[in-house]
């Protein structure tokens, strides 16, 4: 497949996914989106086949400047409100997309990560951001609001109070703060951002697919729920995964000492 506005490299077991506009800093235009989405339906059917060569994704930006510095303001200028719902429901299923991809999605926050690219980074599993990387949701300077889930992952990830302080003054933070506050997990040096995050993927490829699409659907899900049911989510993933051959493997290789060979069955 090939795309107009994204870069796809496969680097061991990581999906290496650039988002490529740099004149204008890699904003979300209708393209982007489009083309992210189908970026992503094709992974989500290569691993539910039972392809098992990717175990990460890792979303960038191209160059050394931005991430992606929000939705196109050019583009959206131009919208009327049909246009505009249509946007926000193709950038709302991007987000669902990611939390439902049964691998984990890495933010490799690598400059402006601002508006729509905040939302982007958050719809991501977790942030690994570079020193030089910068967040915010910058959208009541155009009169508008985080249109792409930012307003609901924010609150999520950094608590009500500060969400609230940085949507309404707009103000840009940097990769400290975010790491300080909660928003990025790890900030390391530019030049190890890359190394970084591909590091994350091969512990991750390590570790039994099923597993690892199991944990991440039952932190999604229980996220949203009461304890108590997050609790019973919990319970029956955990005794589901007694039914595969990788569990068996997994707890007969520790006994054995010896490397386990997954096979995702
Ligand atoms: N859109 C379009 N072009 C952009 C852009 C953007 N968001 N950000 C930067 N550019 C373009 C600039 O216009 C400039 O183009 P030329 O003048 O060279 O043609 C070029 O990129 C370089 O930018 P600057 O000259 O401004 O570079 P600086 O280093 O001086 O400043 C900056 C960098 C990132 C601080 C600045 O460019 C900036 O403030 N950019 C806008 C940031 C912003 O307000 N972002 C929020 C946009 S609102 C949704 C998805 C998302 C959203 C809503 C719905 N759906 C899918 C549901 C969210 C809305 C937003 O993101």
């Amino acid at each position: 497949m090939s795309y107009e506005t994204l870069e796809i490299e496969d680097r061991d077991a990581a999906r290496i996914v650039r988002i490529n506009r740099p004149k204008a800093l890699n904003a979300l235009n209708q393209a982007v989106v489009a083309e992210l989405s189908r970026v992503l339906e094709a992974l989500t059917e290569q691993v539910q086949a039972g392809d098992f060569s990717v175990r990460g994704l890792i979303l960038t930006g191209a160059g050394d400047k931005a991430f992606v510095a929000g939705a196109d303001i050019a583009a959206m200028r131009e919208m009327d409100p049909d246009q505009a719902m249509r946007f926000a429901s193709q950038g709302h299923a991007v987000g669902e997309m990611l939390a439902n991809l049964p691998i984990p999605a890495i933010a490799a926050v690598n400059g402006f990560a601002l508006g729509g690219g905040c939302e982007l980074a958050m719809a991501c599993d977790f942030i690994i951001a570079s020193e030089k990387a910068k967040f915010g949701q910058p959208e009541v300077k155009l009169a508008v609001i985080p249109g792409f889930g930012g307003t609901q992952r924010l609150t999520r990830r950094v608590g009500l109070a500060r969400a609230i302080e940085l949507c309404v003054t707009g103000e840009m933070i940097r990769a400290d703060e975010a790491l300080r506050i909660g928003l990025a997990n790890r900030v390391v040096a530019p030049e190890q951002l890359l190394d970084t995050c591909l590091g994350i993927v091969a512990a991750v490829a390590k570790m039994g697919p099923l597993a690892i699409a199991a944990a991440k659907r039952v932190l999604h899900q229980g996220a949203e729920l009461p304890l108590e049911a997050a609790n019973q989510l919990e319970i029956e993933a955990f005794a589901g995964l007694f039914a595969s051959a990788d569990q068996r493997e997994g707890m007969q290789a520790f006994l054995d000492k010896r490397e386990p060979t997954f096979t995702g069955k």
